[in-house]
């Protein structure tokens, strides 16, 4: 982790990515479509690689409950602000994508996801005509107590194959992996697909949240458009 955010400090390394994610984001946006792959192509080993699963009470009474307790706030610049729980979650039309996951450090795993289509959910929530970004609020925090969170601009958001994702591998998420909600991008490199969710705003703009970058990694130098 201490590496990661020392190369992303590089300021050649970081013009070098900025000209390449400049050319992938023109040529390839984010309307094209993540490769899919079949059942016997999904990693048998998929690596545990974020901040530790979040170990304190409040998530401890969620697991407790099964996540019987478990709201998704989706609220913001939205009509219709929403606490869902996972079973109206599940009584939304279901998707499924076996997709890989790229992450950032080199390594990549494949893995069958099903969930709703964020859009599904947005459009539940009717974001308002000032709505340009949606902030994802995460239950885990560093050792510094910093909260990861992520965010996408509403294009991104409503692309087919964003997924809040409550199953994987056919099984609910398990905690390690982001239970009971994470979200699955699987156009962007792998710090976009946020675990462990509890939230998501819809804002104008995330400058005056955290860091100001839109996300945990991007306040430590990555970029916020992270296209693969
Ligand atoms: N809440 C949360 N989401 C996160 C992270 C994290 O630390 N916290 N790490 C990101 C990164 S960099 C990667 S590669 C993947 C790792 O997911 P995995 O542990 O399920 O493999 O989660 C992403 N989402
Ligand atoms: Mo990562």
């Amino acid at each position: 982790m201490k590496r990661r955010a020392f190369i992303a400090r590089n300021p050649a390394f970081n013009r070098l990515l900025s000209s390449v994610e400049l050319v992938n984001h023109a040529l390839i946006g984010t309307r094209g479509l993540a490769q899919t792959y079949t059942m016997s192509e999904i990693s048998p080993v998929f690596p545990i690689e974020s901040l530790p699963t979040p170990a304190d009470a409040k998530y401890r009474d969620l697991v407790a409950s099964h996540f019987g307790n478990y709201r998704l706030i989706v609220d913001g610049a939205v009509e219709q602000p929403a606490a869902l729980s996972l079973a109206q979650l599940h009584s939304m039309r279901q998707i499924s994508e076996i997709t890989r996951h790229d992450c950032v450090d080199g390594w990549s795993a494949i893995a069958k996801w099903s969930g709703v289509r964020l859009a599904d959910v947005l459009a539940l929530a009717r974001p308002r005509r000032d709505a340009r970004y949606v902030v994802f609020y995460c239950m885990d925090t560093d050792e510094r107590g910093t909260p990861y969170y992520e965010s996408l601009d509403c294009h991104q958001a409503n692309h087919p194959q964003v997924l809040l994702a409550l199953r994987m591998n056919g099984v609910p998420i398990p905690n390690d992996y982001g239970a009971p909600v994470r979200l699955r991008v699987p156009t962007q490199l792998g710090y976009k697909s946020a675990k462990w969710i509890e939230r998501a705003e819809v804002v104008g703009s995330f400058a005056h949240l955290y860091g100001g970058d839109g996300g945990y990694w991007e306040d430590q130098g990555y970029q916020w458009y992270a296209g693969i």
